[in-house]
């Protein structure tokens, strides 16, 4: 395969050559017009907080030292950040909000069509946050626990009840740092605040915030997200799905949808199954309607429903390019402003449904829960009557899908691993211990088109397991897998060692677990409390032989997502770099002395398979300090289909 070739997945590769051809601008045509992106930028050191500047400072030191207002590349590059870190937090933390207010709704008979469908989740959250659930209703315990989650959002003092899963010691430093979260919005807000000119002008103090308001996403809004997601949508269970373009059907009535939140999707996948709207889709000519998804929103109803996905990140332009999509429905976050563009070339329909996020051009229908099937139902109408004003001779549907296992979550794991009868980490944790499996990382995030589409993760991630390394996945990184073939439970047979094959094949695992949408990284650290609760690999997650990854990150919510993950103790690799680089003080403190401050911090490497052996030799310390048993096997070291990925 060619070095400079854009994606590895042969769809996005037909695609950009029709694209090419029918003249549609795509994300990687207004990349090249960018490049090479601003250095300053990338590096940190520009500063437009007020109207003294915009300021940059010369990293060379040939140029300005200062901004005007006096601030040093250190402060103003940890600045930037800790307003990457608020903006990316926000957008989870007003996604668990948004959840909250569901719950709140369908506790007070305002929603339609939803329904309480995990009762043992409910009940055992609302006792984690003091609800008394004897002698009460279903819906009586989810208003209580609704109004206490949304109390936490105002919380001005006190700590968020879900940080208390942490260990012990973690929660300990965390209170010693200064770094514990106390309310969801104070945190924002007052971080925030600080970035003002002239508020907090210490690098180190600034990474403090950083840390503070990415755990008000992890131990807060994220895990609100996913707790409150399963109650109301169900727990997500090993179901067996397909991904890529070629899931977009030319004979059916095609509906996508987009974005994060998964309160109209769900729905609206599960109203397409009306025999009456599949009538009327026949009477248009259409065979059925056929319901697929983009981004997080996808992640949400495939590990629930086991409803395709026609892509991640970077295929939104190109799965409207097909001319196939008769109706796409955008809620919020990761939806180019592009895709009008795109969709002006065919019949497809556009629809933006979330109060917050408008795009001009696009028609917006706003979602209400008490109106939730109506809608639902009429937005499919919608796409049905749209159907009949596709133009068949400009449909360009790429073939290709890939199966996949998906929906693997942190309760899923008791039983997968324990058996049915004995539902139990202890076999993970002595797979580890033993030497069968080397230790877990977590590969989430974006996909960019700085990097070889898809090339990065999967690069990665057969890099790690054939070093027995079991891989958690969530967000676009487990598409881009997907759609690899990676997530099948025979992949654990052509790409893992010896040590995670047996595990895998013991149990009917894939060796890379997909465990849903990008808030769904909190179930990782649940995963990782599971773990030290078991036993054996020490107290903290910073003894844990675990890490993360990002080998494509873009967003900001990547940010938040990065820092939560190290404040909670692990460490974690990005491919590309944080915009850092332009201070010394700043990377330094980062990528070495926070691991003795909170016992973990952050690496950049750009070349995945190296990147995936920063984290194989830090987990193989850790494994050493936890004077765990030496690995039973040998890594698999035969990897043709990588190297011949890398050539
Ligand atoms: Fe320049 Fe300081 Fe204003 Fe930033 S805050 S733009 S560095 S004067
Ligand atoms: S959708 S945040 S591009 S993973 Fe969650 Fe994908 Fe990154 Fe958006």
């Amino acid at each position: 395969m060619k070095k400079n070739i854009k994606s590895v997945d042969p769809a996005t590769q037909e695609m950009l050559k029709w694209t090419e051809k029918e003249c549609i601008e795509t994300i990687w045509d207004r990349t090249k017009l960018q490049e090479p992106h601003c250095g300053f930028g990338s590096l940190g050191v520009c500063c437009k907080n007020c109207n003294l500047g915009p300021c940059r400072i010369d990293p060379f030191g040939e140029g300005a030292k200062y901004g005007v207002c006096g601030a040093d590349k250190d402060a103003i590059a940890a600045r930037n950040l800790l307003r990457h870190a608020i903006s990316g937090s926000a957008c989870h933390n007003d996604h668990g909000r948004d959840l909250a207010l569901a719950l709140l709704a369908l506790s007070e008979g305002k929603t339609q069509g939803y329904s309480i469908k995990a009762e043992e989740k409910l009940k055992k959250v609302a006792k984690e946050y003091g609800v008394e659930i004897e002698n009460k209703s279903l819906k009586e315990i989810a208003g209580e626990f609704a109004k206490k989650i949304l109390a936490e959002y105002g919380q001005q003092t006190g700590e968020l009840i879900f940080s208390h899963r942490a260990p012990k010691k973690r929660q300990e430093l965390w209170r010693k740092l200064g770094i514990m979260p106390r309310g969801i919005d104070r945190e924002i807000t007052e971080s925030l605040s600080r970035t003002n000119i002239g508020v907090d002008n210490d690098y180190k103090s600034l990474v403090a915030s950083i840390m503070k308001v990415s755990l008000s996403d992890g131990w807060g809004g994220s895990m609100v997200a996913t707790e409150i997601s399963d109650i109301l949508f169900g727990l997500p269970a090993p179901v067996r799905a397909k991904m890529n373009l070629g899931v977009l059907k030319e004979d059916e009535v095609n509906i996508l949808l987009h974005g994060h939140v998964p309160l109209l999707s769900d729905v609206v996948a599960e109203t397409a199954l009306d025999e009456e709207l599949i009538k009327k889709a026949k009477d248009k000519g259409a065979k059925g309607i056929n319901v697929a998804g983009i981004c997080c929103t996808a992640n949400e109803v495939l590990v629930r429903k086991g409803i395709p996905v026609a892509g991640n990140f970077l295929q939104q332009e190109l799965a409207l390019a097909t001319g196939a999509v008769d109706l796409m429905l955008v809620d919020l976050q990761c939806v180019m402003p592009s895709l009008a563009r795109v969709a002006e070339s065919f019949h497809t329909k556009i629809i933006s449904t979330h109060e917050k996020a408008r795009f001009p051009g696009v028609p917006h229908v706003e979602f209400k829960e008490e109106r939730a099937v109506d809608q639902a139902k009429e937005l499919i109408e919608t796409a049905i009557d749209n159907f009949t004003n596709r133009d068949k001779e400009r449909v360009h549907i790429p073939q290709e899908t890939s199966d996949a296992v998906v929906g693997f979550t942190a309760e899923g794991i008791f039983r997968h691993l324990g058996g049915k009868y004995r539902s139990s980490y202890r076999p993970l944790n002595n797979a580890i211990i033993e030497g069968r499996i080397r230790g877990v990382v977590g590969v989430v995030g974006c996909d960019n088109p700085k990097n070889q589409s898809g090339g990065s993760h999967t690069k990665m991630v057969k890099e790690l397991i054939a070093h027995d390394i079991l891989v958690i996945q969530t967000g676009c990184a487990a598409v881009a897998c997907g759609k690899s073939g990676l997530l099948r439970p025979e992949a654990a047979l052509e790409y893992a060692g010896a040590g995670l094959r047996e595990v895998c094949e013991a149990v009917g695992i894939p060796p890379v677990l997909h465990g849903g949408a990008c808030v769904d990284n909190s179930r990782i650290l649940i995963e990782c409390c599971n773990i030290l609760n078991e036993g054996g690999l020490g107290e903290d997650f910073s003894d844990l032989p675990i890490a993360g990854a990002a080998p494509e990150w873009m967003s900001e919510k990547a940010v938040a997502i990065g820092w939560y993950v190290v404040a909670s103790g692990l460490f974690v690799l990005f491919g590309s770099p944080l915009p850092v680089l332009g201070s010394e003080n700043l990377t330094r403190y980062i990528t070495k002395d926070l691991f003795d401050i909170i016992g973990a911090g952050w690496g950049f490497e750009e070349d995945p398979v190296k990147g995936a052996h920063v984290l194989i030799e830090h987990i193989n310390k850790k494994r050493e300090k936890l004077n765990l048993r030496p690995m039973m096997h040998e890594p698999l070291t035969s990897k043709k289909d990588n190297d011949a990925l890398v050539s």
